[in-house]
C-alpha cells in the first residue's frame, strides 16, 4: 500500500465548519462572444476556476495530514494522546474541506456538464467526488468517529507488543523463525503469538466497519468494498467475478504447489500427509509467500554442500546498501536519483531495542505534499524479504516522482490505477531476483541447478499469492462490509475462505469454529488501515508479468525467465511513459496501448509452464485434496 496516494485517501473526515471552494466566478476575462461562440467553453473555464481554487485549499490541509499520520506510524509511544490528537485535529480539518457539502455540490454540478469539459477536468472533478465520498459533511459525526476510530486501530495494531515465551519478540524475528524453524512446537508456538494481537483489534474494527460502511452510505454507495471497488470504474460484482477469473486460472498451478508443499512439508517435519496444509508449517504469518519453501526441493545430487543463497550473499551487506542498492538499479534504468531528503526523512530501519517507542513495522511509501516530499517507512534487515520489499516500496516513490510533473495536476498524483502503482516495484523486484541480474550488481549467489529451481521460488512467491489476496482476503473483506458480516462469524468466515482458496487450515480446529475468541484476519495490516483494497495486490501481480513478458520480449529480446535489466535505459523508458502521466489515463488504456492487451494472467502461466510440467512430475501418485 502506498500509504498516502491521493486516489485512496484512507484519511478520513469531520469538522463541521468548513469550507470548500464556494460557488465561483466565471473568470472575467472569458469574453461573452467567446461563450455564445462555443457554449462549452464558459463550462471549461467554471471548471478550471473551481479546480484551481479546490486544489489551492487541498494542498496545505493534505499534507498537514500527511505529515501528522507520518509522526504517528514512525513514532508510537505508549500513553501518549498528543499525536493521536493532532492527527485527529489534521484529518478533521482535511475531511472537512474535501468532504464539504457546496464542495460535492459544484462538482457534480459541473459534471453535469461533461460533455463540454475536458477529460483531464472530468478525471479531476470525479477524484474532488471521490474523496469527498470518505468524508461527507452531511454526516461529520460519523467522519469524526471514524477517523477517531482509524488512528485508535493504528495504534493499537503497531503499539502491540508480540511476546513468546514471556519474552517480546518483534515481527521482523517472529518471520525470521516462521521462514527458517524446522521444529514444530516452536513454530506453532511463533505462529500463535503473531495472531494475540487479533482479539485486541476487535472492538476497533466492530467500530471501523459501521463507520466505514456508513460514511461512504451517505453519498450514496452500498458499501464500503463498493466505494474502494469504484475507484476501478467497477462494481463489487464485476470485481469479485475477476478475483474468481484469477483464482480459477491460476488453480491448476496452485494445486500442484498445494500438492508438493504437503508432501514435501510431511517428510521434512516426520508427520503425515495432512488433506489441508496447517497455517503453521508455511513460512509465512498469513501463508501468503512461500518462498521459503523452495530450498526443500531436491534439484542437485546432493553430492556437494550447496552454495550461497540470496539471503547468505545479502547477510554479508549492511540494511543501507539494500536501500543504496535498489535506488542504484532505478537510476541505472535512467530514472535518476531520489531527492536527497527521502535518505535524511525517512524511516528505514529497526528502531534499536532501547527505543522508548514503536513504529509501524509494515513497509509503504508516503507522498507526502504531492511534490517532492517523498519517503519510506520499513524495518530493512539483511535478507532476500527486505531485498524484494525496498524494490516495491521505491517503485511507489519512483512512481510519485514521474508523476509529479507540470502535465498532472496534483490531483491526479496517483496511479493509472491502484494495481499499477503496486505493480511497478514488485515487477522490479521481481527483475531484481534474476541470476545474472544478481551477477552484474556482484552478489554472490549459487545460480540454479536449472531453470525449474528459479521458476520454483518464483512461483511460491507470486503463484501461491493470488489465492490470498484474489481469495481469502477480497472475499473476507467483501463479506465484512457489503454484507455486513457478525462479528460472531469473522473468525470461522476467515478460516473457511483459507481453506477453500488457498486450502490451509488453523493448527487445531477449534480455532476456526463459530463464535471462537479470534480474530487471525485482524493480525494483516490491510484489514486494519487499507481496508477493502487488498484486490490491488492480485491484479498487480497479473500486470506486472504482462509488463514483464513485453519488456523481456519486445525491449530486451530475452527470455522472461531469464533477464537482466540492469543498466537497460529502454527499460528505463518504456516505464517512465507508463509512470509519468499517474491518473491522468485510464489503467486499461494505457495496458492496451503499452502491451497491446487487456488484463490477462496467460503471461504469468506462460511463464510457469516449464515448472507446471516438473510439479506434475514429481506429483505423480499423489492425491490433490484442492
Ligand atoms: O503491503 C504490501 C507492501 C506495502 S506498499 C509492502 N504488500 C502486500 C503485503 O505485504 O501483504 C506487498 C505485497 C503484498
Ligand atoms: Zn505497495
Amino acid at each position: 500500500m502506498p500509504r498516502i496516494a491521493l486516489a485512496l485517501l484512507t484519511l478520513a473526515l469531520g469538522l463541521t465548519a468548513c469550507s470548500g471552494p464556494d460557488q465561483l466566478e466565471v473568470s472575467s476575462v472569458q469574453s461573452t462572444t467567446e461563450v455564445v461562440r462555443d457554449p462549452g467553453a464558459a463550462a471549461r473555464a467554471e471548471a478550471d476556476a473551481f479546480l484551481e481554487q479546490y486544489t489551492r485549499g487541498f494542498l496545505p490541509l493534505y499534507y498537514a495530514s500527511a505529515l501528522a499520520e507520518w509522526d504517528a506510524n514512525t513514532r508510537i509511544v505508549p500513553g501518549d494522546s498528543l499525536t493521536p490528537a493532532r492527527v485527529r485535529a489534521a484529518n478533521e480539518a482535511l475531511a472537512a474541506y474535501t468532504g464539504a457539502v457546496p464542495t460535492i455540490e459544484r462538482a457534480r454540478a459541473l459534471l453535469e456538464q461533461r460533455e463540454s469539459l475536458t477529460d483531464l477536468q472530468v478525471r479531476q472533478l470525479e477524484a474532488v467526488l471521490y474523496s469527498a465520498a470518505q468524508n461527507p459533511q452531511t454526516v461529520a459525526e460519523v467522519v469524526r468517529e471514524r477517523i477517531a476510530a482509524e488512528a485508535a486501530q493504528n495504534d493499537a495494531l503497531f503499539g502491540y507488543t508480540f511476546t513468546l515465551d514471556g519474552e517480546e519478540v518483534t515481527p521482523n524475528e517472529i518471520d525470521r523463525r516462521l521462514r527458517e524453524s524446522e521444529d514444530l512446537a516452536e513454530r506453532e508456538a511463533v505462529w500463535l503469538a503473531s495472531k494475540e494481537v487479533g482479539p485486541t483489534l476487535t472492538p476497533g474494527l466492530v467500530e471501523l466497519q459501521r463507520l466505514r460502511n456508513q460514511t461512504v452510505q451517505a453519498l450514496g454507495y452500498d458499501d464500503y468494498f463498493t466505494y474502494q471497488v469504484s475507484d476501478y470504474g467497477m462494481t463489487r460484482e464485476e470485481m469479485l467475478a475477476l478475483m474468481r477469473q484469477l483464482n480459477d486460472e491460476l488453480r491448476p498451478l496452485y494445486r500442484e504447489l498445494h500438492t508438493w508443499a504437503r508432501y514435501e512439508l510431511a517428510e521434512a517435519y516426520g508427520e503425515e500427509v495432512p488433506e489441508y496444509l496447517p497455517a503453521h508449517w508455511l513460512p509465512n504469518r498469513w501463508a501468503q509467500d512461500w518462498t521459503a519453501l523452495a530450498d526443500l526441493a531436491e534439484f542437485s545430487s546432493g553430492a556437494t554442500a550447496p552454495g550461497p543463497t540470496l539471503d547468505d550473499a545479502l547477510a554479508q551487506k549492511t540494511p543501507e546498501w539494500i536501500v543504496e542498492q535498489a535506488e542504484r538499479f532505478y537510476v541505472s534504468l535512467g530514472l535518476g536519483e531520489m531527492p536527497e531528503s527521502f535518505y535524511t526523512r525517512s524511516s528505514l530501519y529497526p528502531l534499536p531495542e532501547s527505543a522508548p517507542y514503536k513504529k509501524n513495522t509494515h513497509a509503504s511509501a508516503w507522498h507526502l505534499d504531492l511534490d517532492n516530499d517523498v519517503r519510506s517507512l520499513m524495518s530493512v534487515e539483511t535478507n532476500a524479504d527486505w531485498y524484494e520489499t525496498t524494490h516495491h516500496e521505491l517503485g511507489h516513490i519512483y512512481y510519485y516522482l514521474a508523476y509529479t510533473n507540470p502535465e498532472v495536476p496534483p490531483l491526479l498524483r496517483g496511479g493509472a490505477n491502484r494495481a499499477y502503482h503496486e505493480a511497478v516495484g514488485s515487477l522490479l523486484g521481481l527483475a531484481s531476483m534474476q541470476p545474472r541480474f544478481l551477477d552484474t550488481i556482484g552478489l554472490e549467489v549459487e545460480p540454479p541447478v536449472n531453470p525449474v529451481q528459479g521458476l520454483l521460488r518464483e512461483a511460491l512467491n507470486y503463484a501461491v499469492f493470488i489465492p490470498f489476496s484474489a481469495g481469502t482476503m477480497t472475499n473476507w473483506e467483501h463479506d465484512l462490509y457489503a454484507e455486513n458480516l457478525p462479528q460472531e462469524e469473522w473468525n470461522a468466515r476467515w478460516w473457511e475462505l483459507a481453506r477453500e482458496y488457498q486450502g490451509i487450515v488453523p493448527p487445531s480446529a477449534d480455532r476456526a469454529a463459530p463464535g471462537a475468541p479470534f480474530n487471525d484476519a485482524a493480525t494483516k495490516t490491510h484489514i486494519n488501515n487499507d481496508a477493502a483494497q487488498y484486490y490491488d495486490y492480485a491484479l498487480s501481480n497479473v500486470l506486472l508479468f504482462q509488463l514483464h513478458d513485453h519488456i523481456a520480449r519486445e525491449i530486451l529480446d530475452e527470455d522472461p525467465r531469464d533477464t537482466n535489466y540492469y543498466g537497460q535505459t529502454e527499460v528505463g523508458d518504456f516505464l517512465t511513459a507508463i509512470l509519468s502521466p499517474g491518473a491522468t489515463v485510464d489503467g486499461n488504456e494505457l495496458l492496451e496501448q503499452t502491451t497491446g492487451s487487456g488484463l490477462t494472467a496467460q503471461p504469468m502461466l506462460d511463464y510457469f509452464a516449464p515448472l507446471m510440467e516438473w510439479l506434475q512430475e514429481q506429483n505423480e501418485g499423489r492425491e490433490h485434496t484442492i
